[in-house]
């Protein structure tokens, strides 16, 4: 990759080659059984940029069985933990030296910012490979005092094959948040990628297998949810599935388990997280944290700040200044330097975010800017502000997904926390606020997975993560 000049505004021309666009099965790319694909979109231009494998049950049936002969032959969980740790290591290694092809890559099929795949993103892979890896020979037992004359130990033992079922929305992460820690831990993956972002993650598998991992032990099919996704979901030789995507599929991934072998099931699905304004806070470094946390990766994050309740003491300020910082944000090619927004993912989350909009105007909200389509082509969305909204509006209780803030007011810390909790998501929280008590009792009060305080966003290899309610 390097840098391209803008010429007329035409998107920046990328400059990697697309290889490998079968599935990964057993070790090898493969075509699909069918012999079918579908192609995978520029959200720049709703152009496309190849065609890659679609698999269906077949597909999902091969991967599963070279899958389970990895785990019940070998050699991944027989390997010592050593060998496993140096090979994750040398594959973090490896994505170090390529970062800036599986950067572009992912830009060029996601939307979002260059500089964020390349500064934030892929360092942010290395370094869970890295901290993973040292699981591999970290994971202790227990030597439990038991009533009586016995000796009681506990081991922790790999689940087996492991099906995985990603979104777009940060397809590095996603893959690596799922495939790492499994590997770690001697566990066989499967993966269905997202059908909007296949590439990324591919470019990554192969570079695993150039580590050094053997053949089967990390298998990716490409395909939609229905299809592959279902069939993942309902193998009855798949040990365990762990999803990540909306509420409404988690529900369906739970009942298909249920109904095949029981196998275990691990969920991180949608959000409606508030961002709580305190009236002692600086207005100005509240705007901006408010602002990163609504609208980062196009507002498209499961934890996204998405109510911004703001004290009625400072609210008429920071909706003038929130307006502002809205309007300055740069929209653009994402290739380009400085860009803070790119394009949303498709046509189908473009539309989505907009029947919000018009919801939001409808029920009585007041748009102080955006609002509409930037530019002519492509999926891009002008960062959008609404104030005077209200608990009972769907803007302020569904989940958007796109770069729309919604601006709540509230009287004190008691009103607050009752509406913050009066959500069916439980997934993060943010709290701006100069008072540690404050801070305390928010943060105590929030029904969420995670809540920052004074930050937001902070995510780190050594910090759980995860939701409680619909997630
Ligand atoms: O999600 P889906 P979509 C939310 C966000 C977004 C909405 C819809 O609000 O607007 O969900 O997005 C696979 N069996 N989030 O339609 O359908 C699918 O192929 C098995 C929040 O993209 O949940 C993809 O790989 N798998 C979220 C994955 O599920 C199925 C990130 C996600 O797709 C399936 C993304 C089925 N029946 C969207 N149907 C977050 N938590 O970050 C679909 N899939």
């Amino acid at each position: 990759y390097s840098t391209a000049v803008v010429v007329d505004e035409q998107p920046i021309k990328p400059l990697v080659q697309v290889e490998h666009i079968g599935l990964l099965i057993d070790g090898k790319f493969v075509d699909a059984a069918s012999g079918k694909t579908f192609p995978t979109l520029d959200p720049r231009t709703g152009e496309v940029i190849t065609h890659v494998a679609e698999g269906h049950s077949e597909d999902i049936d091969r991967a599963v069985a070279a899958a389970r002969k990895a785990f019940d032959i070998g050699p991944w969980p027989k390997m010592t933990t050593y060998e496993r740790q140096k090979i994750m290591l040398r594959a973090a290694d490896l994505i170090e030296k390529h970062n800036d092809e599986i950067a572009t890559l992912d830009t060029w099929d996601n939307g979002k910012p260059y500089e964020q795949s390349r500064q934030v993103e892929i360092p942010m892979l290395v370094r869970l490979i890295r901290y993973y890896a040292g699981w591999a020979n970290k994971i202790h037992g227990l030597t439990v005092p038991a009533d009586g004359a016995y000796h009681v130990q506990t081991l922790h033992e790999p689940i087996g094959v492991a099906g995985q079922i990603i979104p777009w929305n940060f397809p590095l992460l996603m893959f690596a948040w799922k495939v790492v820690p499994a590997l770690a831990c001697g566990n066989i993956v499967v993966m269905k990628t997202a059908e909007q972002t296949p590439l990324s993650a591919l470019y990554t598998a192969r570079l695993f297998l150039e580590a050094g991992l053997p053949p089967g032990v990390l298998n990716i099919v490409f395909g939609f949810g229905p299809t592959a996704g279902a069939a993942l979901a309902s193998h009855m030789d798949v040990d365990k599935v762990a999803f990540t995507g909306s509420t409404a599929t988690g529900k369906v991934i739970l009942q298909l388990a249920a109904q095949s072998n029981l196998k275990q099931v691990t969920l991180e699905l949608g959000g409606k997280s508030p961002f709580i304004v305190c009236e002692d806070a600086d207005v100005d470094q509240a705007v901006e944290l408010a602002h990163f946390a609504l609208f980062f990766n196009q507002g498209q994050c499961c934890c996204a700040g998405s109510r911004t309740f703001v004290h009625e003491r400072v609210c008429d300020e920071f909706v003038e200044k929130a307006k502002i910082r809205a309007l300055n944000r740069s929209v653009g090619d994402p290739f380009k330097s400085g860009i803070e927004q790119g394009p949303q993912i498709d046509s189908k989350q473009f539309e989505k975010i907009f029947r919000y909009i018009r919801s939001g105007v409808d029920t009585g909200a007041t748009l102080e800017t955006g609002g509409e389509r930037h530019g002519s082509k492509g999926y891009y969305i002008k960062p959008t502000v609404f104030s005077d909204v209200q608990d009972d509006m769907p803007i302020a209780k569904e989940e958007i997904f796109g770069p729309v803030q919604t601006i709540l007011k509230f009287k004190n810390n008691e009103d607050v926390i009752q509406r913050a909790n009066n959500s069916k998501y439980g997934l993060a929280a943010g709290i701006f606020t100069q008072n540690i008590d404050t801070a305390n009792t928010l943060t105590r009060a929030s029904k969420v997975g995670t809540v920052w305080v004074n930050c937001y966003d902070v995510f780190d290899a050594t910090i759980p993560f995860g939701g409680i309610k619909t997630k």
